[in-house]
Parts: C-alpha cells; sequence; structure tokens
C-alpha cells in the first residue's frame, strides 16, 4: 500500500499531544537526584531511553540504566518506590501540562474530515482523567482510547497498536500513527503501520530512522494531512504566495520589551530582528513550536508593521538560548530598544532549517519576509490588523530611555 492508502489514525498522547515531557523529566529527575548522585547528562539520556514507555516499565528501566538502589539497604532500587514518588509529584502538577503546538489545528483537521481517531497511550487509564484536566474535551472526538494498563506487553511491544486497530475495526495497515518517541514508532512499525515521527528528542532524528519512522516532521504543523489520508489540506497556496501557509487555530500574542540579542541580525544578516526577552514569555512561546511565524507588529505612537519571526535555537547559529525575533517589514530611521513591542501572531511558514551558507539563510530569510506580506495581504490573515492587543493607550509603552 502506499501512504495514501490510510483511512485511520491512531495517536501517542504524551509529548505527542500534551506536553508531559519537560514536567515528567524534571520531576523525575528531582527525585533521581535525591537517591543517588548522578551526571545529569547521564540522567538526561536515561530520561530519553524510558520516554513513551508505561509508567512502571520507565522505572523499572531507569533503575537499571541508573544503577539506582535503595538508600537504606544499598539493595536495587524498587520500582513501585520509585513510582510512589514519582505519581505523588507528578499528580499534583498535570495541570501545568499544555497542549503541544498544532495539537488542536489536529484534532479539528480529523474530525472535519471525519477521519477516525483512535487514541495508544501507556497511560493507564486511571491517570488519563488527571493528566487531561485542564484540557476537557480534548480526547472528545476519539473513536477509541487504549490505555497502558489494558495491554500485557507496553511500548515498544505492538500490542497497544494493534489493540487500537481492532478497536477501530481496520487493518493496521490502513493505520497512520503519529509518535514522538523511538519506542512508539518502533512499536507501531512492528504493528505495520505508516509512522510520522514528530520527534520529543531534540536533534536526533537519527534515533526515529532507526526505528522505522517512514516521515519525520519537526511539529504538528508541519503534518500534510494530503500526503497520507484521502483529505484535503489546511494549508494556504496561492499564486502570489512563493511558499504555503498555515493559519494558526488560534492567535498568539506576545509583548515585551525590546532587549538587546546577539548583535548579529543588523551585522551579519543585514537584517535587524527586534528581540523580546523569551524567558517571562515561556508560556506563550511553548505554545508554538520552533520554527518561522507571520503576523502584526505594533509599538506605541499607533502604527502597525507586517512582521515575520523566527523562534527557537536558529540551527544555523546553534544558539544556546531560545530567541523570539520579529523582523518588522519596514525601513526605520533608528533602532528602538527598551520600547514595548506587541505581536500577534497569525500563521506559520516553516520550521527552523540549517544552511550550507549564509548567503543561503538570508536568501531563506527574505523568502519569508515576501510570503509574510503577501500572506498578510489575504484573508484570514489580514483581518487580524484590527486586533485590540495592538492598540496602545496614550503614553503606554514607552521605554525607560538607553
Ligand atoms: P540584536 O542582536 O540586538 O537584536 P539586531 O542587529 O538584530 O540586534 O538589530 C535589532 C534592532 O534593530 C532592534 O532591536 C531595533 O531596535 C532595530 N531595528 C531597526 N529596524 C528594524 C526592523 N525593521 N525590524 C526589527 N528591528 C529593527
Ligand atoms: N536562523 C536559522 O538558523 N535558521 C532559520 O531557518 C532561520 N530562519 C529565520 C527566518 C526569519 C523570518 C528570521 C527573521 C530569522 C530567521 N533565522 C533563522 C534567525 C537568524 O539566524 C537570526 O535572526 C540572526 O541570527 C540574528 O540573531
Ligand atoms: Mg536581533
Amino acid at each position: 500500500m502506499t501512504a495514501r492508502d490510510a483511512t485511520h489514525v491512531i495517536l501517542d498522547l504524551d509529548g505527542t499531544l500534551i506536553n508531559t515531557e519537560q514536567l515528567v523529566d524534571e520531576v523525575v529527575s528531582a527525585i533521581v537526584h535525591d537517591l543517588a548522585d548522578r551526571d545529569p547528562k547521564a540522567v538526561r539520556d536515561a530520561l530519553e531511553r524510558v520516554r513513551g514507555m508505561r509508567p512502571r516499565d520507565g522505572s523499572e528501566r531507569l533503575i537499571d540504566l541508573l544503577q539506582l538502589t535503595d538508600p537504606k539497604t544499598s539493595a536495587r532500587a524498587s520500582a513501585d518506590a520509585l513510582l510512589a514518588l514519582t505519581e505523588a509529584k507528578l499528580n499534583a502538577r498535570w495541570g501545568e501540562v499544555a497542549l503541544m503546538p498544532g495539537a488542536s489545528r489536529l484534532l479539528r483537521f480529523l474530525a472535519d474530515a471525519e477521519i477516525p481517531v483512535a487514541l495508544a497511550t501507556s497511560t493507564p487509564a486511571k491517570y488519563l482523567a488527571a493528566k487531561m484536566a485542564s484540557h476537557a474535551g480534548a480526547l472528545d472526538g476519539m473513536r477509541c482510547v487504549c490505555t497502558g494498563d489494558e495491554v500485557e506487553r507496553g511500548k515498544p511491544d505492538p500490542e497497544i497498536f494493534r489493540l487500537a486497530a481492532s478497536r477501530l475495526g481496520v487493518d493496521p495497515a490502513r493505520c497512520v500513527v503519529i509518535e514522538d518517541t523511538p519506542l512508539g514508532v518502533r512499536a507501531a512499525k512492528a504493528a505495520g503501520m505508516h509512522v510520522v515521527a514528530v520527534p520529543s528528542i531534540a536533534k536526533r532524528d537519527d534515533l526515529y530512522v532507526d526505528a522505522g519512522a517512514d516521515v519525520v516532521i519537526s511539529s504538528l504543523y508541519d503534518l500534510d494531512f494530503a500526503a497520507f489520508l484521502p483529505a484535503g489540506s489546511d494549508w494556504i497556496a496561492h499564486e502570489t504566495l512563493l511558499d504555503p501557509v498555515l493559519p494558526l487555530p488560534e492567535i498568539v500574542r506576545v509583548g515585551g520589551a525590546v532587549v538587546k540579542g546577539f548583535g548579529r541580525g543588523s551585522k551579519v544578516l543585514g537584517i535587524p530582528t527586534a528581540n523580546l526577552d523569551a524567558t517571562p514569555l515561556k508560556l506563550q512561546s511553548d505554545a508554538l513550536a520552533p520554527g518561522i511565524y507571520f503576523g502584526h507588529a505594533a509599538l506605541p505612537g499607533g502604527r502597525i508593521y507586517d512582521m515575520v519571526m523566527s523562534i527557537g535555537w536558529n540551527p544555523f547559529f546553534d544558539n544556546a538560548r531560545k530567541t523570539i525575533e520579529p523582523w518588522l517589514l519596514h525601513e526605520f530611521e533608528s533602532d528602538f530598544y527598551d520600547v514595548e513591542l506587541r505581536l500577534t501572531v497569525v500563521g506559520y511558514v516553516r520550521p527552523e532549517a540549517n544552511f550550507t551558507t549564509l548567503e543561503c539563510l538570508i536568501a531563506r530569510i527574505r523568502r519569508d519576509g515576501d510570503v509574510a506580506s503577501a500572506a498578510l495581504r489575504m484573508e484570514p490573515f489580514a483581518a487580524h490588523r484590527n486586533d485590540a492587543f495592538l492598540t496602545f493607550e496614550a503614553g503606554e509603552g514607552e521605554g525607560g530611555g538607553g
């Protein structure tokens, strides 16, 4: 069969639809730290290797990988004890978990296209409600939900995917699976399914290719449904657009003082980017996958500008921190540091990329700028120019000088 013959979709939950990986890593590494003195890099690697497993399987594996022992008896640590500790801490914090960027777009698209969907999660049923408490309704569209406690063997065993296909009443070969972990990819391939990997392990696409992924994409925004389902596309292609663009399901509003960046934009690229401090905007920027977006920008004084921006780590420069870098599509006579800049992000263009030369990076950014200005003249984007967030009250947002 070709991928296009797929008729049903099976979704993983953690790291695919909801952003649990950061929280789980934080909680579990703190507990491991209290138990044993281990190199933080070894702990991170171990956590990545158990990602996608059922909690109990993951605990067992983590104890082996990190050789954790019981502080009192010095015997091998008990998986139940480790699990009890992590469960208590996690149960108190599931409310912090956000949907993954692009998850609501994915669920809405599948519902509108009437594609039958199943959930195949390693999470046991008893935690599912707590995990989804802040996202009531997100799983309403599922034909069936398969949880980790319903199978003999968890991922990387294919059992849970076979169960999902049998509940959907479909041949596994007609299922497309979306997964964020190498273990999950392995499980779905072993079940004979077409697998799209959306990695939650950064910069290790090789792990997903080795696991057998048919496609590796950088975020759920990059899913091209038309490539594997008898469904249309929600990307907008138009003769005035050099590249297709994706409307975001919800407009994202970010604002803050313009800060100093790496000092590269104007100097190295000839393209100035008015950086915002990403730390206080973590919630908003986590709602967007790393990538190139466009929308509108406003500065105190009332004008509204077209804007194209990059969010992420700039692979070409391999930055150590995440940056929010809007390029306002306008020639300014002077710099505007410290003043408040407000942005509305309405569309997505592409993931961040690496380039062989600086000239290629510059050409691509200029092309993104052309795509953004053309898209912003079209609906549904143009109407967002009137967003109330872009209007400053008199005297509001003036900087402190400097
Ligand atoms: P930095 O690394 O400090 O961000 P850049 O070389 O990227 O320095 O320049 C960014 C600064 O240039 C912005 O903070 C802003 O003050 C100014 N600037 C001038 N024109 C623009 C523009 N069209 N878009 C964004 N910033 C601009
Ligand atoms: N940096 C990258 O490393 N890869 C990219 O694909 C990339 N795309 C960008 C697209 C736009 C529209 C803008 C404004 C910037 C982009 N950058 C990218 C970021 C660029 O490297 C950064 O602005 C400069 O390093 C200045 O800090
Ligand atoms: Mg900059």
